[in-house]
Parts: structure tokens; sequence; C-alpha cells
């Protein structure tokens, strides 16, 4: 495990770069800047898993990117985290608790659209099935949690 990690923290829901990542089934909750610029120094830019909350609701599965997107040739640091739950509503505005668990990979760059959406969906897996190894279930539960 890296040394930074577990990473806890905490922010406001806000508007992202509107790409349409819901359209494409995945998408992501954004922290505002200045929890981006919170970020240890030391963490890595690419993609991540842990658990995550919004307000005091259950607590989820999540992958989050971190980065800069090469894809999409940003020019700002963005922290995106897609919670593996099927929400009824939006919740913009709405304070989302994350605990950063383990590192998946760097940030790439990809040829299409869809590459990008297939290494997404596989990030998921991974995700998926090693939260449940009891190095990280136990995080579910928490005190950081509400
Ligand atoms: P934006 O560019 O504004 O971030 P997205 O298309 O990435 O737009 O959609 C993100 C929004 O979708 C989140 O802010 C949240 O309100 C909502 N949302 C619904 N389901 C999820 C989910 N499972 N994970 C993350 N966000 C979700
Ligand atoms: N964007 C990239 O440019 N390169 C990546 O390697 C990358 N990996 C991602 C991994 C996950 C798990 C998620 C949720 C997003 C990732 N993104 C990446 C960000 C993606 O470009 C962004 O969410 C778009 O809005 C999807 O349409
Ligand atoms: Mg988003």
């Amino acid at each position: 495990m890296k040394t930074y990690l577990p990473h806890f923290t905490t922010g406001m829901v806000v508007k992202g770069f509107g790409r349409g990542s819901k359209q494409l089934g995945i998408p992501t909750a954004n922290f505002p800047e200045e929890v981006v610029n919170n970020l240890p120094e030391e963490m890595e830019t690419g993609v991540y898993y842990g658990f995550s909350q919004v307000d005091d609701g259950p607590v989820y599965k999540m992958v989050m990117s971190i980065g800069w997107n090469p894809y999409y040739k940003n020019e700002k640091k963005s922290m995106e985290t897609h919670i593996l739950h099927k929400f009824e509503e939006d919740f913009y505005g709405r304070l989302l608790k994350v605990v950063v668990l383990d590192y998946v990979r760097p940030e790439m760059n990809f040829n299409s659209l869809d590459d990008l959406i297939d290494t997404i969906k596989s990030d998921i897996s991974i995700a998926e099935k090693n939260l449940d190894k009891p190095e990280f279930v136990g995080f579910q539960k928490h005190e950081f949690f509400s």
C-alpha cells in the first residue's frame, strides 16, 4: 500500500466538465478545486478505489480518477468519483465523503472513447472484487462515515 493511503476526504459535489459521462453510464461526482488542491503532494495521478458516502446515506464502493484526463486534454486537475450504485437522482450540492484505499493504474490516453470506457469498466471490476478483501472491507464501517 502507498504511504499516503488510506486517504480520507470530504467535499461538496460540484458541476464537472459536462462531458456527458452520465450518458456513457459512468457518471462521476466531481470535487471542488480546493479539495483537489489539498491532496497530498506525493499522491500520484491515476485511478484509485475505495468507499464513498453521500450525506448520511449508505456507504458504497467507488472508483476514482485523479488527474488531468489526457483523453480530454484538460487544463485543470480533477478528482472524480464514480459510485458503484444506481442512484435515482443527482446529488449536486450534497456532501461526499470518500476513503481512497488503493491504486489501480496511471492515467492513460486513448485512441477512442470506446477504449476509455472499456478500461473504466475493467477498473470497476477490479474495485468491485478487491474491496471485498479483508484488508479493505472494514473501511465500509469506519467511524469516518456517519
Ligand atoms: P458532471 O460533468 O457535472 O460531473 P456527470 O455526467 O459526470 O456530470 O454526472 C455527475 C453527476 O451524476 C454527479 O454529480 C451526481 O449528482 C450524479 N450521479 C448519479 N449517479 C451517480 C453515481 N453512481 N456516481 C457518481 N455520480 C452520480
Ligand atoms: N480519463 C482519461 O483521460 N484517462 C484515463 O485513464 C481515465 N481513467 C478513468 C478511470 C475512471 C475509473 C474514471 C471514473 C474516469 C477516468 N477518466 C480517465 C476520466 C474520464 O475521462 C471522465 O470521467 C470522462 O468524463 C468520461 O466521459
Ligand atoms: Mg463528472
